[in-house]
């Protein structure tokens, strides 16, 4: 139950990645705000923070993961390599918080979980719980709880009599050291090929269970020179107004070109050129403009990758089993090694489909063929709840005491990525039906927008924001023609929520691009928030 005098901001920021990290700045610095932070963490990094697992690496050029909102931070700071380590990360984000001054608005740790947030009609407030029982209210509430956050942990039969360690990718105890061990590692998504290729080489034995094999094609991690740094630093704000105004925001011009409207020599060169050269999204959208929308043209870049399996795995069965059928329609991945891994002999590979885990006992995993994979630790890279699986984790509830679980009965729903209806000044940053990019562009553009938002809102005497439930259909009736014109719908994915047992497969994501994206905000901003119901003690100021 509530404290008598529960403390009162005008802010409450949920996590310290870099959305809340962001968040606190732009309202506690820039708007002058009052504001606390939350992160059930022991300190900022949000993602970075726990995805410590050994190969964790960001797929996102070093250049343009990070802020771009502060042009002296982009000159200072420097990268090693094309792309970054997770403590690179950690540690950028670490620095930006203590740059900014950040730290004295965020509470830390377990007790600062925030288990619920309701919203009290009657002062207008939101009455935000803690894990350790602190109560506070807020006019605002921004959910920077992370779209790839909540793991995704399935409970194997038999796992609690395994004697070995257990770890998921996304909650890596700091500096755990598997060298000379037996591990099995279940998964085989971007984390799971990871892990693999960094473990691969100093476990004494590795065994990969994949369930779907994927394509992935390499990452093109190479050291980057002074000179390489300088030009990048010179044309900075060419290189940020080119990623914000494109499709998936990684940096590249995105083809036109269909697949099939070449001959097959220059699509082969095509293709061999962005293997050479690296990167996963530069491969699906670099290549040709059609891979993700034509089943022709993405069986041309699938059967591409495939031959490369072929060619680099040496023992025929392997290679069998991790070569992938489907259409090539996940979030495209990229490794630094996957597949070499496998032509090590301390490095196997169970295809589960065909022989499924039967059961976990205290020696480790046993499959249906009878054989008992023998394991000193077995790792899940099992991936997560994507986009709403934290916020169905608290107890949250908007006008009326409605529950966001039965909010988002059917399927998870938002405005623009940001807002939901009934919910008022309840923000969400990477919400349902946002961008699916380069995430920090589109954090900063969603952040940007909802403290313009809050800044106008107290400027103009308006007491609740939040969308109208037409808006919120309509939006939603968006994504899912956007998304019904690529072949990702037909492939299961965290993408569309298809990846947790029991889970509604729902479009997750506005697939239009972020720079079609940044033009709608725009519009909605200009036309005097179109589409939002706004609750006023005076009669706003429209513009
Ligand atoms: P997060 O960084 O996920 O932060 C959310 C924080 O909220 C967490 O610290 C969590 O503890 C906290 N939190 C959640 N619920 C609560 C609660 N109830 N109470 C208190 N705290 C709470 N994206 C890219 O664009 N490029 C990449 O290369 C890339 N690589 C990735 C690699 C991995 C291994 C993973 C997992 C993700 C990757 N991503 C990548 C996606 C990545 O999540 C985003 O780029 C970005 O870090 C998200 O930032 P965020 O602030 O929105 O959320
Ligand atoms: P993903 O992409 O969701 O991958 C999870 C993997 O785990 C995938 O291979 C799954 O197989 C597998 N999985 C999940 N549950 C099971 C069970 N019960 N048994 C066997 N195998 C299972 O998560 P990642 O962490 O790799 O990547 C997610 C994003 O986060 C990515 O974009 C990174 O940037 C960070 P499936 O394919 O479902 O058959």
């Amino acid at each position: 139950e509530s404290q008598l005098h529960p403390q009162t901001v005008d802010a409450i920021v949920i996590g310290a990645g870099f959305g809340g990290i962001y968040a606190v700045h732009k309202l506690a610095n820039e708007l002058g705000l009052s504001v606390i932070g939350f992160d059930k963490a022991d300190g900022p990094g949000g993602t970075w923070y726990w995805n410590r697992y050994p190969g964790a690496l960001s797929d996102t050029e070093s250049h343009l993961y990070r802020f771009s909102f502060d042009k002296e931070l982009l000159q200072e700071d420097t990268w090693e390599h094309t792309y970054l380590t997770q403590p690179e990360i950690l540690s950028y984000l670490e620095g930006v918080v203590d740059r900014f001054n950040l730290r004295r608005h965020f509470r830390f740790g377990a007790q600062n979980e925030v288990t619920s947030a309701h919203y009290l009609d009657k002062p207008g407030l939101w009455e935000v719980t803690t894990e350790g029982g602190d109560v506070f209210r807020a006019k605002y509430v921004v959910n920077a709880i992370g779209l790839l956050s909540a793991i995704n942990f399935p409970q194997l039969p038999g796992l609690h009599t395994f004697q070995g360690e257990v770890y998921h990718t996304g909650a890596w105890p700091e500096n755990h050291d598997l060298a000379g061990k037996r591990v099995g590692v279940i998964g085989s998504g971007s984390t799971g090929t990871q892990v693999v290729t960094a473990l691969g080489p100093v476990a004494g034995h590795l065994t990969h269970f994949i369930r779907t094999p994927q394509y992935s094609v390499p990452v093109g991690k190479r050291p980057v020179s002074a000179q390489e740094r300088a030009e990048i630093k010179a044309r900075y704000d060419e290189i940020w107004d080119q990623a914000k105004s494109s499709s998936v925001a990684f940096g590249f011009e995105e083809s036109t070109v269909p697949a099939m409207s070449v001959s097959e020599e220059e699509r082969h060169r095509v293709f061999e050129e962005a293997w050479q050269r690296g990167g996963g999204f530069r491969f699906m959208f670099g290549t040709f403009g059609d891979i993700a929308t034509d089943e022709q043209a993405n069986e041309a870049a699938a059967a591409f990758i495939r031959s490369k399996i072929g060619q680099i795995v040496k023992d025929p069965e392997k290679a069998r089993k991790l070569t992938p059928h489907d259409l090539y329609a996940r979030r495209p991945l990229c490794d630094d090694g996957f597949f070499e891994t496998f032509n090590r002999d301390n490095v196997d590979v169970v295809a589960l489909k065909e022989n499924p885990i039967r059961v976990i006992t205290e020696h480790g995993v046993v499959t249906e063929d009878d054989q008992l994979h023998e394991l000193d630790a077995l790792v899940f890279a099992t991936g997560f709840d994507a986009v709403d699986g934290n916020y169905r984790r608290m107890e949250i509830r908007g006008r009326n005491g409605e529950h966001i679980n039965d909010h988002w009965a059917g399927q998870p729903n938002s405005y623009l990525g940001v807002a939901t209806a009934n919910f008022p000044n309840w923000f969400m940053i990477l919400g349902p039906n946002g961008p699916f990019t380069n995430l920090p562009p589109s954090i900063e553009t969603q952040v940007e927008w909802i403290s313009d938002t809050v800044k106008y809102a107290e400027q103009n005497g308006i007491t609740a924001l939040e969308p109208t439930p037409e808006a919120v259909e309509q939006w939603g009736q968006t994504c899912t023609e956007i998304a019904n014109m690529t072949v990702f719908t037909k492939v299961d994915s965290w993408i569309f929520g298809a990846n947790i047992p029991g889970k509604k497969p729902s479009v997750l994501f506005y697939l239009g691009g972020l720079g079609n994206y940044r033009g709608v905000l725009d519009e909605v901003t200009a036309e005097g928030y179109k589409g939002f119901a706004l609750t006023s003690v005076k009669e706003p100021a429209r513009t």
